[in-house]
């Protein structure tokens, strides 16, 4: 059979798509230069898939995208919204600039709003559209990639989002009326995916591919509307004739009974993700006599070898079932169960991770390797000793003290006294005022402190030299924040730069790659660490840096520590054991670090959780679960401590009502939230009756370089404070300030201070 993914990185081995935009933003490259380096790294990228086995037409995805895939689609059609109308030129079409404009935002013009990919760690781009948009085709990069890639092959397989998930991904544009539905232009929409068909038949692509990743996760509509949303959409595109053959992927789960609909579409190839979903029934396969199956049977999203002999013991019975259901054993193809884009390109450029671990990983290049391997059918099905089946039992993967400690925890670890308590022993300890001002833990990072630790990473800043360059940040931190005259102060972390890498790299149980960038969005790159074993501290972490910045001030330090969900969600985690238990070794590791920290005569630590709502499952169904073992996690970090020792966390994102109930569970004295984008929401669901402990609303929106004015501020913490109460209320901005300067940093926390005494001096007035 035939060996696909359903999609490639996009970014580049060494990052060239990253360092050719940020280049040309800056100014260092002209628009030239930057379509010269575009264009190379496809032809590098094209040369490299044919290398790897996908020579044959259409068989290596074109995954090609300047900035997003969702904001490609949403161009192709015309979804721009009203405030970018400047952005299209006379023939309503958009150029580089105007792409970059949508993406990034202008001076004047906010960006696109972003945000999360399914449960992944990429971001994409909202589309918003109204009513009145006009719907056209705005964009045929897609089908100028496609003839390009003829110069450099046998051609690529187009690949857009499809119809149904760009409008349920899409929002309403801001003064659509009350009731729009985005869904309301899905017949408009679908005419001009019609008209892009015809454009790639007539350049003769043989095969399209749209993906419909909704189809795998719970929607604003039933299961029975989507089934006939799918009809209206893909059904009308495949009855049409002028069009290439069509693949609809639908990676991130299972699609379970809406199978027969897809099938019923006519589109020419369906993808299931069976990593997943589970294999469909015989019934479930009804109508495959005329469908291709594209099996997505090898893990997209981890770095894991596959279990080759299990695989193709899954695609025998794949293959049966098809039979049965009266289709070709023969046509169905081999895939990857999503995109290769959220694994680093290839585990060549590592050097030196350890050869037990390397021989049980695998990146994008690898894992197309096991595709092509699966489809050449050189595996025998369900074989004890297949090749590739490394098993994972190495040094450090199963720790018998781990273990034990874990297996002895009791409910009683993940249990503080009552908040009422807490809170009295807290207020005496603390003595702070109402309304007390904090920051959420990072200052701007100056070049000498960038510096200090690419070179001592280099080796050529020794121990002691980068240790003096720390503590000297340190302590001008400590001395601003004093003078700004802030209640609870931070050492600023200018010892870290990605707070997960951070911790990764002083807990036993991870590994670090050299090489292993992933795109987050746009150019922006994280290099996730690989969770392999099992986890624990060898030795303390934060505490040195703690303590030498709160022996230089009388105000509480906070110490600073990033929590057991979110380290989980932004590494690559271990899949052969629970992540529940997988997070409660982490929760028992930070556990220490907190303890240590308490010990150290540190009163307050902050254990942030800005990746608490990124992991929520995709169904409904499976939220209990997850929520019971997150928030275990997390207390079981938090528990260990005297009632007078505060706990803070953070969290970032908007739809803060998603989760309020686990952030409430996880029974922190205080919460801070991002919230420059959704203030409202937060403060209607904070009432006291539901959440009574410390909130703090962010109130400076640090995404925008704009300084909020004191009365602005003041303003905010009035209406805060009428809400929450004086006495719950806290004063941060949102976090961030590490991405900010100086000078920004400065005069927003003047002002917030100057506010928050200003509104502390009318408490017990009404609000
Ligand atoms: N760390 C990790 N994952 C994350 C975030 C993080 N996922 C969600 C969110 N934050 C994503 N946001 C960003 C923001 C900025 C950058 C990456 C992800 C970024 N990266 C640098 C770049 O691409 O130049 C590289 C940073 C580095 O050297 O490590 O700016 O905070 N793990
Ligand atoms: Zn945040």
């Amino acid at each position: 059979p035939a060996a696909t993914p359903v999609g490639y990185p996009r970014i580049g081995p060494d990052r060239e798509l990253k360092k050719a935009e940020e280049a040309y933003w800056a100014g260092r490259i002209d628009h030239a230069e930057f379509a010269r380096r575009t264009r190379e790294l496809r032809r590098a990228t094209r040369g490299r898939l044919a290398a790897l086995g996908l020579s044959a037409a259409a068989a290596a995805p074109e995954s090609f995208s300047l900035y997003d895939q969702v904001l490609d689609a949403a161009l192709a059609v015309g979804i721009v919204p009203d405030r970018f109308a400047s952005v299209l030129d006379a023939d309503g079409a958009v150029d580089d600039d105007g792409l970059f404009a949508l993406a990034r935002g202008t001076a004047e013009k906010s960006p696109l709003e972003m945000t999360k990919w399914f449960d992944t760690n990429y971001h994409y781009l909202v589309p918003e559209i109204g009513p009145e948009t006009e719907l056209h085709l705005a964009s045929t990069r897609a089908v100028e990639l496609f003839t390009e890639s003829l110069e450099d092959g046998a051609g690529t397989r187009p690949v857009l989002v499809g119809p149904l998930t760009l409008l349920l991904l899409a929002k309403a544009q801001d003064g659509a009326p009350e009731g729009f539905d985005p869904l309301d232009r899905l017949d408009d929409v679908v005419e001009v995916y019609a008209q892009l068909l015809a454009r790639f038949a007539a350049a003769g692509a043989p095969w399209v591919q749209l993906d419909e990743p909704a189809l795998a996760a719970d929607q604003r509509v039933s299961a029975t509307e989507l089934a006939e949303l799918l009809q209206r959409s893909l059904g009308r595109l495949a009855a049409g004739t002028d069009r290439p053959q069509l693949l609809v992927t639908t990676p991130y789960g299972g699609i379970g009974d809406l199978l027969p609909a897809l099938l019923a579409t006519g589109a020419d190839a369906v993808h299931l993700d069976l990593t997943r979903g589970e294999l469909p029934t015989v019934e479930q396969l009804a109508g495959v006599d005329t469908v291709q199956l594209v099996a997505g049977l090898v893990e997209g999203r981890s770095v894991w070898r596959t279990e080759l002999p299990t695989a193709a013991a899954r695609l025998a019975e794949l293959r049966r079932r098809v039979t049965a259901a009266g289709g070709a054993p023969e046509e169905v193809a081999v895939s990857t169960s999503v995109s290769l884009q959220h694994v680093p390109h290839t585990l060549e450029a590592e050097t030196s991770l350890p050869a037990e671990l390397t021989a049980t990983l695998a990146f994008a290049d690898e894992k197309i390797t096991e595709l092509v391997t699966l489809a050449g059918d050189e595996v025998a099905p369900g074989s004890v000793d297949g090749p590739r089946s490394v098993p994972r039992t190495f040094e450090g993967v199963s720790v018998p003290a781990v273990r034990e400690r874990a297996a002895a925890v009791t409910a009683a670890d993940a249990e503080r006294a009552d908040y009422t308590v807490r809170a009295e022993a807290q207020r005496r300890a603390l003595g702070l005022p109402d309304l007390p001002t904090t920051t959420i833990g990072s200052f701007p990072q100056i070049p000498e402190v960038r510096r200090a630790r690419a070179a001592h990473r280099r080796g050529t800043l020794d121990d002691a030299g980068y240790e003096k360059a720390m503590k000297d940040e340190i302590a001008r931190v400590i001395s601003l924040q004093e003078e700004l005259g802030l209640d609870v102060l931070v050492h600023g972390e200018p010892e870290r730069n990605d707070m997960v890498q951070y911790f990764a790299e002083h807990l036993e149980g991870f590994a670090t790659t050299e090489h292993g960038w992933v795109q987050s969005y746009g150019s922006r790159c994280t290099r996730p660490s690989i969770l392999f074993g099992d986890v624990h501290r060898p030795a303390p972490i934060t505490v040195d840096w703690a303590t030498y910045a709160q022996s230089l001030t009388p105000h509480p330090v906070k110490g600073m520590l990033t929590g057991p969900v979110t380290i989980l969600a932004w590494s690559f985690v271990r899949d052969d054991q629970p992540l529940g238990d997988t997070a409660a070794q982490v929760g028992l590791a930070l556990r220490d670090e907190v303890r240590d920290l308490e010990a150290a005569g540190i009163r307050i630590v902050q254990v942030d959780e800005p990746a608490l709502r990124e992991l929520l499952p995709l169904r409904q169904a499976a939220h209990e679960d997850y929520l019971d073992w997150s928030v275990r996690s997390f207390r079981l970090a938090t528990s260990g401590v005297q009632d007078a020792t505060q706990i803070h966390t953070h969290l970032c994102y908007s739809e803060f009502n998603v989760v309020v109930g686990a952030i409430d569970a996880l029974d922190a004295d205080v919460t801070s939230i991002e919230s420059a984008r959704s203030r409202g929401e937060i403060l209607e669901a904070v009432d006291p009756d539901s959440f009574p402990r410390g909130i703090g609303p962010g109130v400076w929106d640090i995404h925008s370089p704009r300084v909020p004015g004191a009365e602005e501020i003041t303003e905010q913490l009035r209406r805060a404070r009428a809400v929450v109460g004086p006495e719950r209320l806290w004063v941060n901005p949102d976090c961030g300030l590490k991405t900010r300067g100086y000078a920004e940093t400065e005069a927003s926390l003047r002002h917030l201070v100057q506010a928050a005494r200003e509104v502390r001096a009318e408490a017990g007035a009404p609000a």
